[in-house]
């Protein structure tokens, strides 16, 4: 559609908005009557949240117009982030908490008789990502913003996003995560876009009307997408940038030949076909299900998205200036199908040969790995490739052979080595190396944390490390203390900022402040007054909600994050059981009264990983049931980890589970979450863990186990983990008490997959780091009673982990990647 012209003297800033009580109180009463159309007395809490929401996104849409005109006229170099998943929590508190009116809006619906509190935990959070990697995106939209930078994050607007998890009997249940059924009010969406996204189909070279060869595709499908965005503003700052979201829609709503003949089914057929594509997301963290329709996502939302940077570009310049206007992250390998999808837009759409073509596609991307579990590590099967995006494939190929025949020149007669760096894996399923694809067409691949980054080029891109030394850079995860300091503990926030003054929050490092308030007795004592809150308060909510009782005295020792074999939720049960089984024997000297947290959702469709949630159930189960047991222990599994339910928890535990095999875990982040609200870490040295440490402190942290050198010599040496059994009579015990049925009375085999599991494979070293393990926990239980020691750690920790913010991350990313500016904007009114 153009842009019609003959408008003019339409300004934003002639509406003045304001952001004290009163005006927000206007524009509720505004938005509840013109946009949610209900009047008091028919008006639901769900309406008043819509009104209230709205209102905010107004005083959002201000700067965002302001943001987005100051882009377009200026032309900055702008960071376009691609993710198959953004897990951007509750929306509505953070918005409120980022523009600094939190206050007015409290007072302002105090004064409509409303509780703003009620209307925050009304949002259901939209659901779009599984984990980590996910909230990454989410944590990085925030500081780009906050830290002026321009940005655009394209992702996919799932219809339905993970599962809401439930817990029945003891067991996940997966329901239907229905985020979009009562409105979502900070999206708009733009009618004025579509790009359509082809599939399948057959490729010809023809004659264009310059009589150059050009090769022209012709899809035997083809779907629209369309965008939704969110805007995404920063703390403090007028910067807005945004979210877009694309959905796939049929381009006819109906086969009218179908209907015509009186197959209506058959007529809305193609649609239903279309617009599955955005359905729902795969509930699979860190692994691939290898499905047609994953493909189809993947490459929907990439195409969509270069799509649309090329009409942002051609408003302005022409096609040659594509790297300079954008710098495009690849957030994993799922959106790596950009690559050769680029390289068709510009080739076959756009009439560049293949080495301008390829010079603009290797000079705008840039990689980030984030796992080196081989299952996790996409590949996709060439026939199926071949099916569905034929013209894709051609590409690859080509890239392919240009940079074999690069290698070849530098590596003569070095076969194995060519077989290894080739984007076709030849053995077996013949497939398609996504990372090996993103890596060759890319200015820089990073991994997410130090040691990962050094695993990454010593093991799965070792080949391509030596080939490009350079190219490969570090960038260590970092989550955003605007929503897990500032907003989810308010109490602890305000004691820091006594302490250090304003600032902080966008200045992390400040924490640093409170270190010489570690050994002011007062102060720790405040310190600890406020996790006493935090965990009462969780408390109540375990009681409120869960049903369960636990003593906020206790020590709140806490795993949360996806259920998967190598975070190794079992090693912590293990531990769990040991305790257990001490207390049986009267064996409970020095033994500190602990509350074991468990939460995390597993894939659907990982047996084990839901047996292990089961045995989790089973032994909370059982140890409150026990008189004696449940004096000393308790242990819940908290159902439905979420962003939502992960800002009541970290605030207020204790200790933070940190226990994957080393080399398995990439990074983490809950690991800084944790650390950021205080809680000490017990943890392996695996991704981000040895960072944390080298930053708080070894004193102010457990660890244990072994490293991700001894795991691989264990390994190369032959593990036998029933040997480890063999040699450890506590061990044995434990293993034996869940074999035996004791924590299943009604069904005794249920766990025995579990323990043969271990003491058959084992294949994330559970037993040979359980003494250890059990030997470190005992120290936690000490310190724990050394109430002095435990404070000024927990303080330590807080006051040293600033380098953990996802500011830090982003201006590593900006100063080794991105190389792109800060645009500073006028104030809006
Ligand atoms: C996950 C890693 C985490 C890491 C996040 C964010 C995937 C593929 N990887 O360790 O397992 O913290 O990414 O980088 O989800």
């Amino acid at each position: 559609m153009l842009v019609n012209r003959q408008a003019k003297d339409i300004n934003a800033d002639d509406v003045v908005l304001g952001s004290d009580a009163a005006a927000i109180r206007r524009s509720f009463v505004e938005k509840l009557f013109f946009e949610v159309a209900k009047f008091p007395g028919v008006a639901t809490r769900n309406d008043h949240y819509l009104a209230l929401a709205r209102a905010v996104r107004d005083r959002i849409l201000h700067r965002w117009i302001r943001s987005a005109r100051t882009y377009l006229e200026e032309q900055h170099r702008t960071v376009i982030y691609l993710s198959a998943e953004y897990l951007m929590g509750p929306q509505l508190g953070n918005n409120l908490f980022n523009l600094g009116i939190e206050g007015p809006a409290r007072k302002a619906m105090e004064s409509l008789g409303l509780n703003l509190d009620e209307l925050i935990e009304h949002e259901e959070e939209p659901g779009l990502g599984n984990g980590g990697l996910g909230r990454l995106a989410a944590c990085f939209m925030d500081s780009l913003a906050t830290l002026d930078f321009p940005a655009i994050g394209h992702g996919i607007r799932y219809e339905f996003g993970i599962f809401d998890q439930e817990i029945v009997d003891g067991w996940q249940r997966e329901r239907t995560d229905r985020w979009l059924r009562f409105g979502n009010p900070w999206e708009v969406r733009r009618f004025e876009i579509e790009h359509s996204v082809g599939f399948g189909g057959r490729t010809e070279t023809v004659v264009d009307a310059a009589g150059r060869p050009r090769v022209k595709w012709t899809p035997a499908r083809v779907v629209w997408g369309v965008p939704y965005d969110t805007p995404v503003v920063g703390y403090g700052t007028v910067t807005t940038n945004f979210l877009r979201l694309w959905a796939a829609v049929a381009p006819e709503e109906f086969d009218l030949d179908a209907f015509q003949v009186g197959e209506y089914w058959r007529a809305v057929d193609e649609k239903i076909r279309s617009e599955n594509i955005t359905k729902v997301l795969y509930p699979n963290d860190a692994s691939t299900a290898g499905k047609e329709l994953r493909l189809e996502q993947e490459y929907f939302f990439v195409s969509c998205a270069l799509q649309d940077c090329i009409r942002l570009l051609l408003q302005r310049t022409t096609i040659d200036k594509f790297a300079e206007k954008f710098a495009i992250q690849l957030n994993d390998t799922h959106p790596a199908l950009a690559v050769p999808e680029l390289m068709r837009l510009l080739m076959d759409e756009h009439g560049l040969g293949w080495e301008d073509a390829w010079r603009i596609t290797s000079h705008s991307f840039n990689y980030t790995n984030h796992t080196l579990l081989p299952e996790a590590l996409e590949t996709w099967p060439l026939p199926l490739l071949a099916r569905l995006l034929p013209r894709h494939l051609e590409i690859v190929y080509e890239i392919n052979h240009r940079f074999l025949n690069e290698v070849r020149q530098r590596f003569p007669g070095d076969d194995a080595r060519l077989s290894r760096l080739s984007l076709v894996d030849e053995q077996g399923e013949k497939c398609v190396r996504m990372a090996n694809l993103a890596t060759v067409a890319s200015q820089k691949v990073n991994g997410v944390a130090a040691l990962h980054s050094r695993l990454l080029r010593e093991t799965v891109l070792r080949d391509f490390a030596e080939l490009w030394p350079e190219r490969f850079t570090n960038v260590t995860n970092g989550v955003t203390p605007r929503r897990f300091l500032g907003q989810s503990n308010p109490r602890l926030s305000s004691l820091v900022t006594e302490a250090v003054g304003d600032g902080w929050l966008t200045d992390l490092d400040r924490l640093t402040g409170l270190e010489r308030l570690a050994a002011d007795a007062g102060f720790r004592e405040r310190w600890r007054a406020v996790k006493q809150a935090n965990k009462e308060r969780l408390a109540a909510w375990l009681h409120d909600t869960v049903g369960v009782r636990v003593d906020p005295q206790t020590l709140f020792d806490a795993q949360c994050k996806r259920i998967h074999e190598y975070k190794r939720q079992q090693l912590n049960l293990l531990h769990v059981v040991w305790l257990y089984q001490r207390i049986l024997r009267g064996d409970v000297a020095g033994i500190a009264p602990r509350t074991v947290l468990f939460a995390g959702k597993a894939a659907p469709a990982y047996q084990k990983a839901k047996l292990i949630i089961r045995l989790a159930t089973a032994v909370g189960e059982t140890v409150a049931r026990h008189p004696v047991a449940r004096e000393l222990l308790s242990v819940v599994f908290v159902p439905d980890f979420n962003v939502k339910n992960a800002q009541r928890i970290y605030p207020a535990v204790d200790l933070s589970e940190q226990i994957s095999t080393a080399g398995k875990e990439a990074s983490g982040t809950g690991n800084m979450k944790f650390a950021m609200n205080g809680a000490l870490t017990i943890g392996t040295l695996d991704g981000a863990n040895v960072e944390i440490r080298e930053a708080v402190g070894e004193e102010n942290f457990f660890l244990f186990g072994l490293t991700a050198a001894g795991v691989e010599d264990v390994l190369r040496r032959g593990y036998h983990p029933r040997g480890v059994v063999e040699s450890d009579r506590e061990l044995a015990d434990v293993l034996w008490l869940i074999e035996s049925g004791h924590f299943a009375p009604g069904d005794p085999g249920l766990f025995r997959p579990l323990v043969r599991g271990l003491v058959e494979h084992d294949p994330f070293l559970v037993l040979a780091d359980f003494r250890a393990y059990v030997e470190c926990q005992g120290r936690t239980s000490k310190a724990w009673s050394d109430v002095v020691g435990w404070t000024t750690s927990s303080i330590l920790n807080v006051a040293r982990v600033g380098r953990f913010s996802s500011d830090r991350s982003i201006r590593d990313y900006v100063r080794e990647v991105w190389h792109t500016r800060p645009v500073t904007l006028a104030p809006v009114t």
